[in-house]
Protein backbone atom coordinates (compact mmCIF):
# COMPACT_ATOMS: atom_id res chain seq x y z
CA UNK A 1 0.00 0.00 0.00
CA UNK A 2 1.06 3.35 -1.01
CA UNK A 3 2.87 5.31 1.79
CA UNK A 4 0.40 8.31 1.74
CA UNK A 5 1.90 12.44 2.11
CA UNK A 6 -0.12 12.48 5.25
CA UNK A 7 0.21 9.89 7.71
CA UNK A 8 -2.86 11.15 10.12
CA UNK A 9 -2.14 9.80 13.57
CA UNK A 10 -4.05 12.44 15.56
CA UNK A 11 -7.35 10.30 16.43
CA UNK A 12 -9.49 7.66 15.27
CA UNK A 13 -11.85 9.77 14.65
CA UNK A 14 -10.18 10.41 11.71
CA UNK A 15 -11.07 7.38 9.82
CA UNK A 16 -13.84 7.84 6.51
CA UNK A 17 -16.70 5.84 6.13
CA UNK A 18 -15.74 2.57 4.14
CA UNK A 19 -17.33 1.67 0.99
CA UNK A 20 -19.74 -0.30 2.76
CA UNK A 21 -20.80 2.63 4.92
CA UNK A 22 -21.34 4.81 1.84
CA UNK A 23 -23.62 2.01 -0.02
CA UNK A 24 -25.95 1.68 3.40
CA UNK A 25 -26.07 5.35 3.34
CA UNK A 26 -27.39 5.70 -0.29
CA UNK A 27 -29.91 3.10 -0.20
CA UNK A 28 -31.10 3.06 4.23
CA UNK A 29 -34.51 3.91 4.00
CA UNK A 30 -35.43 6.98 6.11
CA UNK A 31 -38.07 9.17 8.32
CA UNK A 32 -38.38 11.69 10.19
CA UNK A 33 -36.70 10.66 13.80
CA UNK A 34 -38.22 12.91 15.84
CA UNK A 35 -41.37 11.30 15.25
CA UNK A 36 -39.98 8.38 15.71
CA UNK A 37 -40.29 7.48 12.31
CA UNK A 38 -36.78 6.44 10.76
CA UNK A 39 -36.53 2.34 10.58
CA UNK A 40 -32.80 2.78 9.94
CA UNK A 41 -32.04 4.83 13.28
CA UNK A 42 -35.18 2.39 15.14
CA UNK A 43 -33.23 -0.93 13.64
CA UNK A 44 -29.86 0.49 14.62
CA UNK A 45 -31.20 1.38 18.44
CA UNK A 46 -32.61 -1.65 18.84
CA UNK A 47 -29.39 -3.56 18.18
CA UNK A 48 -27.09 -1.62 19.75
CA UNK A 49 -29.31 -2.64 23.13
CA UNK A 50 -29.21 -5.85 22.33
CA UNK A 51 -25.62 -6.16 21.78
CA UNK A 52 -24.52 -4.01 24.54
CA UNK A 53 -27.01 -5.71 26.84
CA UNK A 54 -29.67 -3.06 27.48
CA UNK A 55 -33.47 -2.74 27.84
CA UNK A 56 -33.12 0.38 24.99
CA UNK A 57 -30.48 3.26 23.24
CA UNK A 58 -30.92 6.33 21.98
CA UNK A 59 -28.65 7.45 18.57
CA UNK A 60 -27.06 10.55 19.69
CA UNK A 61 -24.49 13.13 17.29
CA UNK A 62 -21.71 12.54 19.04
CA UNK A 63 -19.88 11.16 22.62
CA UNK A 64 -19.72 14.66 24.32
CA UNK A 65 -23.80 14.83 23.49
CA UNK A 66 -24.43 11.00 24.91
CA UNK A 67 -21.98 11.64 28.11
CA UNK A 68 -24.00 14.95 28.59
CA UNK A 69 -27.72 13.77 28.64
CA UNK A 70 -26.54 10.95 30.54
CA UNK A 71 -25.14 13.37 33.20
CA UNK A 72 -28.60 15.53 32.70
CA UNK A 73 -30.43 12.55 33.17
CA UNK A 74 -29.06 11.18 36.18
CA UNK A 75 -28.34 13.99 38.43
CA UNK A 76 -30.60 17.06 39.86
CA UNK A 77 -28.64 20.86 40.16
CA UNK A 78 -26.33 21.39 42.89
CA UNK A 79 -24.97 17.69 43.17
CA UNK A 80 -21.70 16.44 42.75
CA UNK A 81 -20.94 14.05 40.01
CA UNK A 82 -17.43 11.84 41.30
CA UNK A 83 -14.90 11.61 37.49
CA UNK A 84 -11.33 10.60 37.04
CA UNK A 85 -9.03 13.55 36.60
CA UNK A 86 -8.06 12.67 33.23
CA UNK A 87 -11.61 11.94 31.88
CA UNK A 88 -12.99 12.94 29.28
CA UNK A 89 -15.78 14.21 31.14
CA UNK A 90 -13.50 16.44 33.00
CA UNK A 91 -10.98 17.51 30.42
CA UNK A 92 -12.35 17.79 27.38
CA UNK A 93 -16.62 18.78 27.21
CA UNK A 94 -16.04 22.26 28.11
CA UNK A 95 -17.25 22.14 31.83
CA UNK A 96 -20.49 20.45 29.91
CA UNK A 97 -21.18 19.22 33.89
CA UNK A 98 -21.41 22.71 35.56
CA UNK A 99 -23.23 24.11 32.19
CA UNK A 100 -25.91 21.77 31.33
CA UNK A 101 -26.56 19.74 34.61
CA UNK A 102 -25.59 22.92 37.56
CA UNK A 103 -23.10 19.93 39.09
CA UNK A 104 -19.73 20.11 40.41
CA UNK A 105 -17.46 17.66 39.59
CA UNK A 106 -15.36 15.89 42.48
CA UNK A 107 -12.27 14.33 40.73
CA UNK A 108 -10.21 11.14 41.93
CA UNK A 109 -7.21 10.23 40.62
CA UNK A 110 -7.01 8.25 37.95
CA UNK A 111 -3.19 8.17 36.93
CA UNK A 112 -2.78 4.51 36.19
CA UNK A 113 -5.67 4.41 33.75
CA UNK A 114 -8.49 3.51 36.28
CA UNK A 115 -10.11 4.64 38.77
CA UNK A 116 -8.98 2.41 42.55
CA UNK A 117 -11.97 1.35 44.47
CA UNK A 118 -10.58 2.91 47.64
CA UNK A 119 -10.42 6.29 46.35
CA UNK A 120 -13.58 6.10 44.80
CA UNK A 121 -14.49 5.07 48.53
CA UNK A 122 -13.22 8.52 49.89
CA UNK A 123 -15.20 10.76 47.68
CA UNK A 124 -18.79 10.43 48.39
CA UNK A 125 -20.40 13.09 50.23
CA UNK A 126 -24.12 12.59 52.00
CA UNK A 127 -25.97 15.50 51.12
CA UNK A 128 -26.28 17.68 54.80
CA UNK A 129 -26.45 21.36 55.35
CA UNK A 130 -22.66 21.87 53.87
CA UNK A 131 -22.39 19.20 51.59
CA UNK A 132 -24.05 18.71 48.00
CA UNK A 133 -24.19 15.02 48.17
CA UNK A 134 -23.29 12.83 44.94
CA UNK A 135 -25.13 12.54 42.26
CA UNK A 136 -23.38 10.56 39.97
CA UNK A 137 -20.16 8.36 39.30
CA UNK A 138 -18.49 8.48 36.21
CA UNK A 139 -16.13 5.97 34.46
CA UNK A 140 -13.99 5.55 31.17
CA UNK A 141 -12.96 2.49 29.47
CA UNK A 142 -10.78 2.53 27.79
CA UNK A 143 -9.25 5.62 29.58
CA UNK A 144 -8.08 7.98 26.62
CA UNK A 145 -6.00 10.36 28.25
CA UNK A 146 -4.14 7.64 30.10
CA UNK A 147 -2.83 5.68 27.00
CA UNK A 148 -6.23 3.47 25.69
CA UNK A 149 -5.78 1.59 29.34
CA UNK A 150 -8.27 -1.41 29.80
CA UNK A 151 -10.58 -0.73 33.38
CA UNK A 152 -9.43 -4.17 34.83
CA UNK A 153 -13.57 -5.46 35.01
CA UNK A 154 -13.59 -6.60 38.90
CA UNK A 155 -11.83 -3.15 39.70
CA UNK A 156 -14.55 -1.16 37.58
CA UNK A 157 -16.98 -3.54 39.68
CA UNK A 158 -16.08 -3.05 42.75
CA UNK A 159 -16.21 0.58 42.11
CA UNK A 160 -19.42 0.53 40.55
CA UNK A 161 -20.89 -1.79 43.96
CA UNK A 162 -19.15 1.21 45.96
CA UNK A 163 -21.39 3.71 44.23
CA UNK A 164 -24.79 1.47 44.36
CA UNK A 165 -24.18 0.68 47.81
CA UNK A 166 -24.91 4.79 48.37
CA UNK A 167 -27.78 4.44 46.12
CA UNK A 168 -25.80 6.51 42.99
CA UNK A 169 -25.95 5.76 40.00
CA UNK A 170 -23.16 4.92 37.51
CA UNK A 171 -22.61 6.10 34.09
CA UNK A 172 -19.43 4.77 31.88
CA UNK A 173 -18.19 6.79 29.21
CA UNK A 174 -17.30 3.69 26.67
CA UNK A 175 -16.47 5.78 23.41
CA UNK A 176 -14.27 2.75 23.02
CA UNK A 177 -15.92 0.01 25.43
CA UNK A 178 -15.45 -2.28 22.23
CA UNK A 179 -12.27 -1.94 21.76
CA UNK A 180 -11.72 -2.89 25.59
CA UNK A 181 -13.88 -5.88 25.16
CA UNK A 182 -11.68 -6.92 22.15
CA UNK A 183 -8.56 -6.38 24.46
CA UNK A 184 -10.05 -7.96 27.15
CA UNK A 185 -12.31 -10.57 26.24
CA UNK A 186 -15.11 -9.15 28.56
CA UNK A 187 -18.06 -9.13 26.85
CA UNK A 188 -20.04 -5.80 26.67
CA UNK A 189 -23.11 -6.30 28.59
CA UNK A 190 -20.60 -7.72 31.45
CA UNK A 191 -19.59 -4.34 31.66
CA UNK A 192 -22.79 -2.62 31.10
CA UNK A 193 -24.50 -5.24 33.95
CA UNK A 194 -22.70 -3.01 36.25
CA UNK A 195 -23.49 0.55 35.40
CA UNK A 196 -26.63 2.17 35.15
CA UNK A 197 -25.55 4.16 31.57
CA UNK A 198 -23.16 3.34 28.65
CA UNK A 199 -22.35 5.35 26.18
CA UNK A 200 -20.26 4.19 23.25
CA UNK A 201 -18.81 5.59 19.65
CA UNK A 202 -19.49 4.25 16.76
CA UNK A 203 -17.30 7.30 15.20
CA UNK A 204 -13.72 6.10 16.64
CA UNK A 205 -12.62 2.67 15.61
CA UNK A 206 -15.49 1.51 14.07
CA UNK A 207 -15.16 3.86 11.55
CA UNK A 208 -19.14 5.56 10.88
CA UNK A 209 -18.87 9.24 10.23
CA UNK A 210 -20.82 10.16 13.54
CA UNK A 211 -22.81 8.62 16.04
CA UNK A 212 -22.95 7.36 19.65
CA UNK A 213 -24.92 4.87 21.44
CA UNK A 214 -26.54 5.90 24.94
CA UNK A 215 -27.44 2.53 26.68
CA UNK A 216 -29.69 1.95 29.63
CA UNK A 217 -32.89 0.87 30.64
CA UNK A 218 -36.07 2.03 28.76
CA UNK A 219 -37.18 4.44 31.54
CA UNK A 220 -33.58 6.20 31.49
CA UNK A 221 -33.63 6.19 27.65
CA UNK A 222 -37.42 7.52 27.48
CA UNK A 223 -35.62 10.41 29.79
CA UNK A 224 -32.87 10.95 28.26
CA UNK A 225 -34.61 11.26 24.56
CA UNK A 226 -36.22 14.03 25.50
CA UNK A 227 -33.32 15.66 26.93
CA UNK A 228 -31.65 15.10 24.00
CA UNK A 229 -34.02 17.21 21.96
CA UNK A 230 -33.60 19.89 24.63
CA UNK A 231 -29.83 20.04 23.92
CA UNK A 232 -30.41 20.34 20.04
CA UNK A 233 -30.02 16.77 19.23
CA UNK A 234 -33.28 15.75 17.57
CA UNK A 235 -32.25 14.62 14.16
CA UNK A 236 -34.73 14.39 11.36
CA UNK A 237 -33.76 11.91 8.81
CA UNK A 238 -30.80 10.21 10.68
CA UNK A 239 -31.29 7.00 9.56
CA UNK A 240 -28.56 8.05 6.45
CA UNK A 241 -25.86 8.24 9.63
CA UNK A 242 -27.68 5.12 11.82
CA UNK A 243 -27.12 3.24 8.45
CA UNK A 244 -23.20 3.19 8.91
CA UNK A 245 -23.75 2.81 12.77
CA UNK A 246 -25.33 -0.75 11.07
CA UNK A 247 -22.00 -1.37 9.62
CA UNK A 248 -19.95 -0.25 12.21
CA UNK A 249 -21.53 -2.59 14.52
CA UNK A 250 -21.98 -5.83 12.42
CA UNK A 251 -18.62 -5.71 10.39
CA UNK A 252 -16.07 -3.44 12.37
CA UNK A 253 -15.73 -4.48 15.62
CA UNK A 254 -13.45 -7.69 15.68
CA UNK A 255 -10.93 -5.97 13.58
CA UNK A 256 -10.51 -3.79 16.46
CA UNK A 257 -7.87 -6.39 17.42
CA UNK A 258 -5.96 -5.03 14.31
CA UNK A 259 -5.36 -1.57 15.77
CA UNK A 260 -4.22 -2.88 18.90
CA UNK A 261 -1.57 -4.90 16.84
CA UNK A 262 -0.60 -1.89 15.51
CA UNK A 263 -0.35 0.09 18.63
CA UNK A 264 1.78 -2.08 20.44
CA UNK A 265 4.02 -2.37 17.27
CA UNK A 266 3.89 1.00 16.50
CA UNK A 267 4.92 2.01 20.60
CA UNK A 268 8.19 -0.54 20.11
CA UNK A 269 9.46 0.91 17.01
CA UNK A 270 8.79 4.72 17.95
CA UNK A 271 11.07 3.49 21.77
CA UNK A 272 13.42 1.26 20.00
CA UNK A 273 14.37 4.08 17.62
CA UNK A 274 15.44 6.54 20.80
CA UNK A 275 12.75 9.20 19.72
CA UNK A 276 10.46 9.20 22.79
CA UNK A 277 10.01 7.21 26.16
CA UNK A 278 6.79 4.75 26.40
CA UNK A 279 6.44 1.31 27.87
CA UNK A 280 4.85 -1.22 25.36
CA UNK A 281 3.82 -3.19 27.89
CA UNK A 282 1.03 -0.28 28.78
CA UNK A 283 -0.57 -0.11 25.08
CA UNK A 284 -3.58 -2.25 25.78
CA UNK A 285 -5.05 -1.15 22.85
CA UNK A 286 -4.64 1.62 20.07
CA UNK A 287 -4.07 4.51 21.62
CA UNK A 288 0.45 5.48 22.17
CA UNK A 289 1.06 7.89 24.88
CA UNK A 290 4.51 9.03 24.62
CA UNK A 291 6.69 11.33 26.49
CA UNK A 292 9.84 12.93 25.60
CA UNK A 293 13.33 11.84 26.77
CA UNK A 294 15.03 13.01 30.07
CA UNK A 295 16.96 15.96 29.32
CA UNK A 296 15.09 16.80 25.79
CA UNK A 297 15.04 20.44 25.52
CA UNK A 298 11.70 20.68 23.10
CA UNK A 299 8.50 21.04 23.95
CA UNK A 300 5.28 18.07 22.67
CA UNK A 301 4.13 21.23 21.06
CA UNK A 302 7.32 21.87 18.62
CA UNK A 303 7.11 18.13 18.06
CA UNK A 304 4.22 18.16 16.96
CA UNK A 305 4.50 21.12 14.34
CA UNK A 306 7.75 19.61 13.34
CA UNK A 307 5.96 16.52 12.62
CA UNK A 308 3.32 17.92 10.51
CA UNK A 309 5.89 19.56 8.30
CA UNK A 310 6.74 16.03 7.75
CA UNK A 311 3.64 14.76 6.89
CA UNK A 312 2.92 13.24 10.44
CA UNK A 313 0.09 14.05 12.31
CA UNK A 314 -0.16 13.55 16.14
CA UNK A 315 -1.73 15.41 18.99
CA UNK A 316 -0.45 16.34 22.33
CA UNK A 317 -2.11 16.53 26.05
CA UNK A 318 -1.15 18.58 28.37
CA UNK A 319 1.76 20.21 27.38
CA UNK A 320 4.21 17.08 28.09
CA UNK A 321 2.66 14.04 26.19
CA UNK A 322 2.47 13.22 22.01
CA UNK A 323 -0.59 10.61 21.40
CA UNK A 324 -1.20 8.63 18.31
CA UNK A 325 -3.77 6.61 18.09
CA UNK A 326 -3.91 3.74 15.00
CA UNK A 327 -7.05 2.99 13.30
CA UNK A 328 -8.75 1.38 10.00
CA UNK A 329 -7.08 4.18 7.94
CA UNK A 330 -3.10 3.61 9.26
CA UNK A 331 -1.81 0.38 7.38
CA UNK A 332 0.60 -1.62 9.49
CA UNK A 333 3.20 -1.32 6.37
CA UNK A 334 3.32 2.82 7.29
CA UNK A 335 4.61 2.13 10.98
CA UNK A 336 8.28 2.25 9.35
CA UNK A 337 7.63 5.51 7.54
CA UNK A 338 5.84 6.99 10.73
CA UNK A 339 8.57 6.51 13.02
CA UNK A 340 11.52 7.93 10.21
CA UNK A 341 8.99 11.08 10.28
CA UNK A 342 9.29 11.42 13.82
CA UNK A 343 12.49 10.54 13.76
CA UNK A 344 13.64 13.65 11.23
CA UNK A 345 11.70 15.82 13.23
CA UNK A 346 13.68 15.22 16.41
CA UNK A 347 16.64 15.44 14.86
CA UNK A 348 16.10 18.71 13.33
CA UNK A 349 14.73 19.70 17.17
CA UNK A 350 17.94 18.84 18.99
CA UNK A 351 20.20 20.20 15.98
CA UNK A 352 18.67 23.50 17.01
CA UNK A 353 18.02 22.78 20.74
CA UNK A 354 20.72 20.15 21.83
CA UNK A 355 19.99 18.35 24.65
CA UNK A 356 21.85 19.21 28.03
N1 LIG B 1 -12.26 11.89 22.22
C1 LIG B 1 -11.55 12.64 21.21
C2 LIG B 1 -11.18 14.03 21.72
O1 LIG B 1 -12.30 14.69 22.21
C3 LIG B 1 -10.12 14.03 22.76
C4 LIG B 1 -10.35 11.86 20.77
O2 LIG B 1 -9.76 12.25 19.75
O3 LIG B 1 -9.98 10.87 21.43
N2 LIG B 1 -15.34 10.05 25.68
C5 LIG B 1 -14.09 9.71 25.35
C6 LIG B 1 -13.34 8.78 26.23
C7 LIG B 1 -13.51 10.21 24.17
O4 LIG B 1 -12.26 9.86 23.89
C8 LIG B 1 -14.26 11.07 23.35
C9 LIG B 1 -13.65 11.70 22.13
C10 LIG B 1 -15.57 11.39 23.74
C11 LIG B 1 -16.09 10.87 24.92
C12 LIG B 1 -16.45 12.35 22.95
O5 LIG B 1 -16.79 11.89 21.70
P1 LIG B 1 -17.17 12.94 20.52
O6 LIG B 1 -15.87 13.40 19.93
O7 LIG B 1 -17.99 12.11 19.60
O8 LIG B 1 -17.93 14.04 21.14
Amino acid sequence: MRVPDIIDLRSDTVTKPTPAMRQAMATCEVGDDVFGDDPTVIELEKLAAEMAGTEASLWCPTGTMANQVSIAAHTVPGREVIAGTGSHIVNYELGGVAWNSQCQLHMVPDDGGWLEPEAVKGAFRKEDMHAPGTGLLCLENTHNRRGGRVFPVEVLRACAEEAHRRGVPVHLDGARIWNASVASGVPVPEYSSMVDSLMFCLSKGLCSPAGSMLCGTSRFIERARRLRKRFGGGLRQAGVLAACGLVSLTQMIDRLAEDHVKAKELAKAVKEAGILEIDPETVDTNICIFTPRAGTKWSVTEFASEARKEGLLVTFMADKNIRMVTHNDFSMEWIEPTVERAKRSMSRLDENRPAG
